[in-house]
Formats: C-alpha cells, sequence, structure tokens
C-alpha cells in the first residue's frame, strides 16, 4: 500500500539515522499486502516466478498464498480473520480462517528458503501459529505463552526461519487451540527440495488436502466447538462432497497426494483401481526399504501422508476416507436403525397429525437421497451426489479420481464422466435363473432348529422365606 510506504519513508527521513537505526529493517519494508481470496474453488497451480523454481502443487478446493521477495526473504502475510466457507453448494458455515478462506491458503517455499511470515490476528480473541514439523528456532514455534506471548486482537506479529528440510507440513494456532481449530483455522505448508533428490521422485501432479470436521446442526452456520468425536460434517479443506472437487489426471501421470489430519480422530484413505507407496510421512522422505504398496493408508491425528502411484488405469475412481461415517453428511448420526421394522401403520396415524412425517430406513437408508424430504435451511444433503449412473449416494470425505487418455499436461479441468468402453459395465442379468438351494432354518437364528419340538422344562419356585409350606 502506497500510503503505508509512504509513512515509513516520511518517518525514517524526520527522524534522521538515529530512527532509521532503531527501527528494524523488517519494520522499514512494512508488510506485503495480504492477499485474499473468496472463492472455493481448486485454483491452478501457482508458477512461481521468483526464486528458486520447482513443481507447485495442487490445493483441492484451495489456492497458493503469494509471496514477495525482498533482499532473498520469501515475505508472505496471513490474516487470522472470520470467514464464511461454502462448504458444498447451498451450503455455508461460519468459520475462522485465513485471508478469506478455512484452511488458510498453502504456503510453499525450498528447502534453504529464508521465510518470513507476518500474522495479522483479525479474530476477536488472541491467536498464534505453530509451523507442524518444521525445524526452525524455538522460538518460532508458535507455541503461545510457552515460545511466544499470543498476537491479541488488531497486533502483527512476525515469524521468520529457513525452510531447512523438504517435505509437507501444516500450519495451525497453537492458543485457544480447541476452539480455533474446531472453527478451522488451519493450512498446508509444501517444502519443494532444492535439488534433485534421491528419496523425492519428480511428478506429473501434486495434489494436497487437510482433513478436517466440523459440527454443525441443520440449518445453522457455526460449529459447536465444544465437540471431541461426534462431528457430523467431515471435509477436505472444509468442503464436503459433492463439494470436493475431483482429482482430473492424465493416462500415466505420476500422481503425488499429500494429506494432512487435523481432525480428533484417524482416516483410512482409500484409493480405487490403484496401488500406492507412502513415500512421506511427518518426518519427511520414507527411506526406499521400508514402502510397500497400499490401497489404503491411515492418517493418524496430527500426521502427514504423501502418497504416490502411476494412474495408468482409465476411469473414474473413488478416492476416500473408508470409515462409512465419514461420508455422509449432517443427519447420518443418531438415526435409529430400523431396517426390517414395518410401521406403515404408525406413519399413517403420525402424518394425521403431522402430514410432513416420513418413515425412514426400514430398507437400509439409501431410501434417503430419493426422497424429498424437508430439510432446513443451509444443509447439506446427508449422502448424495449425482452420478452417470444415479446418485452416488456419499458425503463428506469422498471425491474422485479422473483419469484420462486425452487429458493435457498440466490441466486440472473436469473432463466429465468417463465414457466406458462396450461391454466393460456391470449390468443386470436376464438369463434363466435356477432356484437357489436354501438352508432349512434360514433367517430365523444361526443355529438350526431341533427336528422335534423340545419339552417344555418345568420351572420351579421357592420362595426365599418358609411360609410353612415345602417346596415339593
Ligand atoms: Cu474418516
Amino acid at each position: 500500500m502506497t500510503s503505508r510506504r509512504d509513512f515509513f519513508r516520511l518517518a525514517s527521513i524526520a527522524g534522521g539515522a538515529v530512527a532509521a537505526s532503531a527501527v528494524s529493517r523488517v519494520a522499514l519494508a512494512a508488510l506485503p499486502e495480504p492477499v485474499i481470496q473468496t472463492s472455493p474453488d481448486t485454483m491452478p497451480p501457482l508458477v512461481p516466478n521468483t526464486g528458486r523454481s520447482y513443481n507447485p502443487v495442487v490445493t483441492l478446493n484451495g489456492w497458493t498464498l503469494p509471496w514477495r521477495m525482498n533482499n532473498g526473504v520469501k515475505e508472505f502475510h496471513l490474516v487470522a480473520e472470520p470467514v464464511v466457507r461454502e462448504m458444498a453448494p447451498g451450503f455455508k458455515a461460519h468459520l475462522w480462517g485465513y485471508n478469506g478462506q478455512s484452511p488458510g491458503p498453502t504456503i510453499e517455499v525450498v528447502e534453504g528458503d529464508r521465510v518470513r511470515i507476518f500474522v495479522t490476528n483479525k479474530l476477536p480473541e488472541h491467536t498464534s501459529i505453530h509451523w507442524h514439523g518444521q525445524r526452525l528456532p524455538n522460538g518460532m514455534d508458535g507455541v503461545a505463552g510457552l515460545n511466544q506471548p499470543a498476537i491479541q486482537p488488531g497486533k502483527t506479529f512476525v515469524y521468520e526461519f529457513v525452510a531447512r528440510r523438504p517435505g509437507t507440513f501444516m500450519y495451525h494456532p497453537h492458543a485457544d487451540e480447541m476452539t480455533q481449530m474446531a472453527m478451522g483455522m488451519m493450512g498446508f505448508w509444501i517444502t519443494h527440495p532444492k535439488a534433485k533428490h534421491p528419496l523425492i521422485d519428480e511428478v506429473n501432479r501434486d495434489f494436497c488436502f487437510l482433513l478436517n470436521a466440523y459440527d454443525i446442526d441443520p440449518g445453522s452456520y457455526t460449529p459447536k466447538i465444544m465437540t471431541m468425536l461426534d462431528f457430523n460434517l467431515w471435509s477436505w479443506n472444509s468442503r464436503i462432497f459433492p463439494g470436493i472437487d475431483s482429482l482430473n489426471v492424465r493416462l500415466n501421470d505420476k500422481v503425488r497426494i499429500r494429506i494432512g489430519n487435523l481432525t480428533m480422530t484417524n482416516h483410512p484413505i482409500h484409493l480405487h483401481g490403484h496401488e500406492f507407496l507412502v513415500t512421506g510421512t511427518d518426518g519427511g522422505p520414507t527411506p526406499k526399504s521400508t514402502r510397500w504398496y497400499e490401497v489404503t493408508t491411515d492418517v493418524a491425528v496430527g500426521q502427514m501422508r504423501q502418497i504416490e502411484f502411476l494412474a495408468d488405469e482409465e476411469g473414474d475412481w473413488a478416492f476416500h476416507c473408508h470409515k462409512s461415517h465419514h461420508t455422509m453428511n449432517a443427519m447420518g448420526h443418531n438415526v435409529p436403525t430400523l431396517i426390517g421394522v414395518d410401521h406403515r401403520g404408525i406413519a399413517k396415524k403420525i402424518n394425521s397429525l403431522i402430514p410432513d412425517y416420513m418413515v425412514m430406513g426400514e430398507r437400509g437408508m439409501a431410501d434417503m437421497t430419493e426422497m424429498e424430504m424437508p430439510i432446513p435451511d443451509n444443509t447439506a444433503p446427508m449422502m448424495t451426489g449425482e452420478g452417470p449412473f444415479g446418485s452416488v449416494e456419499m458425503g463428506g470425505m469422498f471425491s474422485v479420481l479422473k483419469v484420462r487418455r486425452d487429458q493435457k499436461p498440466g490441466d486440472y479441468s473436469n473432463p466429465g464422466w468417463f465414457k466406458h468402453p462396450e461391454g466393460s459395465v456391470a449390468h443386470e442379468y436376464t438369463g434363466p435363473l435356477a432356484k437357489p438351494a436354501r438352508f432349512k432354518s434360514e433367517g430365523g437364528q444361526s443355529m438350526p432348529r431341533a427336528e422335534k419340538p423340545l419339552t417344555p422344562t418345568e420351572v420351579k419356585v421357592r420362595k426365599p422365606s418358609g411360609g410353612g409350606h415345602d417346596n415339593h
């Protein structure tokens, strides 16, 4: 901002040499203008135009924070503030975040970079930032009270350190942490290697996202911050399916996905159609001898995982948390199981009193996706997402890896649904059906019934106090 620069220039002229030497170089340089982003769309990779070059990441439904070079130091400006996050089309949450969004922008630097981060607090309470996983001077670690005073509302603090090791990191407050993380304050940090690294492969696509969770009552906007485990919104970068963008890649691309977990439970992340290697953890790249192929990797609380694979199967491949409650949205909890309960009669009686009352779940919960159930305003449907063959019946932590032959290198746009080769889709069998053999006692008990009826056992009761008569 020119006015601020002018102020510092004038101040240093007026104060002369004494004032200039008394004010640190950082203050004289003033703050870089904070960049704000309010769109929940996945932004194209931010190709570096200053500093060492690297292959930038793509943040799912997120973006990378631009920086300013100041005498060889990369300067970023984070603003902690209340934000409105569209978690899915039609559903907005009132969260706290950074620079217009929750999570905050991804910070990308190169191993060996000197990094200066200005943090302005526009929250109603104090905050701080902890740079999760980084090697740095103790006073830069961001634990309020332990390593630094908390950043009071309206104040700006400066963090400065060298990004010493390459890898996948996170940032989050370490002041009133329970509240501030429940409200969505967190972000990703990538430190790219400065040169060819024996354990870090070059890839064609490099995606990242954070696992986070909220408890927002249907029809309301603000998370309940006291919830410890029973969250009703399980999100990737504060988005829930079908609001999470697909990961679009070209056939035979080498793909890396970086995942960080800032929820309060673990998430087994599962990819269909491919096997992957875990190539990095919180501590950096994994030694090659420790890698084995998997299709699911558990990301525990506070952990980061990097997975890598060759996208050599065309199609639309599901990619999701394997806890089935985490692929559901609000209203998927505290509903009694009614499978097998015939409540046609009772529904009719209740309908005469409450016309909107609906019977749910007597044939499972899939009916929920087709019902025109009245839901409160600002609520995401429990499970939804229209696919080419009908409802996907998913919510929460679910997305699709789209592998296409004709996806252009560097093109991250959604190619639409996969066109299956003739005869390669599961379909209804229409030939003759043999009557299947059935077990005699099927459906009733786990043990076969006895051939002849059992003789009832006579039960004799003995009263506790002797009332004058014997029990025989
Ligand atoms: Cu999960």
